[in-house]
């Protein structure tokens, strides 16, 4: 096509809408029944199709008082982080043994079969808001 090889080269100063900016979607968001009353973890997949990079930079939930990010150390120790990158066309994944959401001051205790929202915002891309179910603490996911 001789339209897109004309763009190719770099002619035409409009940029390409869209293309290089993050697009961002969540999903296997959950939370496992906590052993304790008051600390919980949360789990879930940001994947982005988009061509720039963000990052996950802060977390709120309804139930509860203060949610952080954690990392995983190779020696199994975990650090606060103030933010987590997802990489252009990749996906920032919070699993068990690795990064994962730590909610702290819980409003109340959720059991399974629950669901619990939380808000994640992002450095670039707008806020998105997750409902997470409440899974027993035996649950893996399949991937
Ligand atoms: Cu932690």
């Amino acid at each position: 096509m001789t339209v897109a090889a004309c763009s190719a080269h770099g002619t035409s100063s409009t940029p390409d809408k869209g293309t290089d900016r993050p697009d961002l979607a969540v999903t296997g968001a959950y939370v496992p029944e906590p052993p304790m009353a008051d600390m919980a973890a949360g789990y879930l997949t940001v994947a982005n199709t988009g061509r720039a990079a963000d990052r996950l930079t802060s977390v709120t939930s309804d139930i509860a008082t203060d949610v952080t990010m954690h990392s995983t150390t190779s020696a199994g120790a975990m650090k606060k982080e103030t933010a987590l990158p997802v990489p252009a066309g990749g996906r920032l994944v919070l699993s068990t043994g690795g990064d994962h959401l730590m909610l702290m001051g819980l409003k109340r205790k959720p059991k399974a079969s629950d669901t619990v929202t939380f808000v994640l915002r992002f450095a670039a891309s707008p806020p998105i808001t997750v409902k997470a179910p409440v899974k027993p603490a035996t649950y893996r996911p399949d991937q």
